[in-house]
């Protein structure tokens, strides 16, 4: 039990939370989006329902999407009828999947992001993981720890149920951790598999529809600490200030319903007006912190929750096309991940900037934002600060 054992006085570190590695991972599973509403409605057996499948292959051409990678198969779905069906008893297969699953996709992308931070993960202090597919007592916590062949006393933080907005909720919470414990090195993870959501279509349930059309799966993991050690660590960004908000009048705008027949979601249409008319509110108060820099001398990590979404928050802050782009090329290469969808945004910026030998990890430019959104409606922020190439 030694070695991770930290000061029983609390002795804070100098300097802000700072990521130091970003690792991601997916299913090999693929699906087009081009062929997925023949494949959707021939194995939910819905093919007699003309009218639903031309509505969803509408919302597939408008989805932004090319590809998402699925745990779930032709196979695994036909040996599953009740996930096909649209409310059938299936929370029993559902689970099985999604406790297996949900530990073993955030390995993947924590092995990656414990390589990139080139320390040994006997020097992980806490972990912060979050998943919306399934529940499980010991949590997906616990079995990634497991997995991973983490210490025994490595402080652990469960967030099950939260939604999309959990992929910056992770951060915040690493944050207070890195920033009050010195020596702290937080391993942070967002895993999502469908498996939890899959469901016939409907014309009962036409939100639904929506998310057929956009979720995916994915995990995403990352390494956080205060005071990097020069040469043998490498900061990506540090965390300078993390907040949440309930936009107004947006009760019912995003549920998610955990129940006999899985996890069931309902959008309201004005999700992405709600969001697109309280931004700019909600980031004031960050904004000040760093003396209102323009929007556009900024980098943008926002939650690809759908490319309306995208759209409205572009047009309403006057942002140009390029700041968006990299949440629209993950939304593009793999659907909504929820939770781990912002965190694949990040790691797509700071891999830009380098190819693109840019100044700094943000694109460029010293500030940036991360946005997620999710069941609320609940809007997460941080402000980053990148860093200098
Ligand atoms: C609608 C709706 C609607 C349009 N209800 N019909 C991920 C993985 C997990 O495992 C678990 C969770 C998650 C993620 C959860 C979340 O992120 S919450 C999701 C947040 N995202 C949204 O709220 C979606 C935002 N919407 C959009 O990006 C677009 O509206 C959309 C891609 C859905 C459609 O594109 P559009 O708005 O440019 O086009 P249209 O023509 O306005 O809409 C196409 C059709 O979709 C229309 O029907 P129709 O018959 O006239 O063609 C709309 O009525 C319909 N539609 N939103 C029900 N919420």
């Amino acid at each position: 039990f030694e070695g991770t054992r930290l000061c029983p006085r609390v002795i804070k570190p100098d300097g802000p939370a700072t990521i130091l590695a970003i690792g991601t991972s997916n299913p090999t599973n693929i699906f087009e989006q081009s062929t997925y509403p023949d494949f959707f409605f021939d194995v939910t057996n819905c093919n007699d329902k003309t009218e639903l499948k031309k509505k969803f292959q509408r919302i597939c051409d408008k989805s932004g999407i090319k590809k998402r990678h699925f745990h779930l198969t032709d196979e695994i779905l036909r040996k599953n009828p009740s996930i096909c069906k649209f409310k059938e008893a299936s929370l029993d297969p559902r689970q099985d999947i999604a406790v297996l699953e949900v530990p073993k996709l955030a390995k993947e992308a924590a092995i990656s992001a414990i390589k990139q931070w080139g320390q040994p993960k006997s020097k992980i202090t806490h972990l912060v993981f979050a998943t919306t597919s399934g529940v499980d007592m010991p949590g997906a916590d616990f079995q990634l720890a497991k997995l991973l062949g983490l210490r025994p006393t490595v402080k652990r933080v469960m967030l099950y149920q939260q939604g999309c907005y959990a992929g910056a909720t992770v951060l915040r919470v690493a944050k207070d951790l890195a920033e009050n414990n010195k020596g702290a090195r937080v391993l942070v993870a967002c895993s999502e598999v469908t498996a939890v959501t899959f469901r016939a279509p409907s014309e009962t349930h036409l939100d639904g529809l929506v998310g057929s059309a956009l979720f995916g799966d994915g995990a995403a993991a990352l390494i956080v600490g205060s005071d990097p050690v020069p040469q043998e660590e490498k900061p990506l960004f540090e965390i300078h200030w993390a907040g949440e908000a309930v936009l107004p009048d947006s009760d019912g705008a995003i549920n998610g319903h955990l129940r006999e027949a899985g996890l069931i979601f309902h959008l309201l249409k004005d999700v992405p007006g709600l969001i697109s008319k309280n931004i700019d509110k909600v980031l004031a108060e960050p904004l000040e912190y760093v003396h209102f820099p323009s929007y556009n001398d900024m980098f943008w990590a926002v939650h690809p929750g759908g490319p309306a979404i995208l759209d409205q928050i572009e047009a309403k802050l006057g942002l140009s096309t390029d700041k968006m782009q990299a949440s629209r090329d993950v939304l593009a290469s793999y659907g909504n991940m929820s939770s781990a969808s912002v965190l694949f945004v990040l790691d797509q910026i700071r891999k830009n900037s380098e190819e693109l030998h840019l100044p700094t990890t943000g694109e460029g430019f010293e500030w940036g934002f991360v946005i997620g959104f999710g069941p609320g409606l609940t809007v997460e922020t941080l402000l980053l600060r990148s860093i200098n190439i």
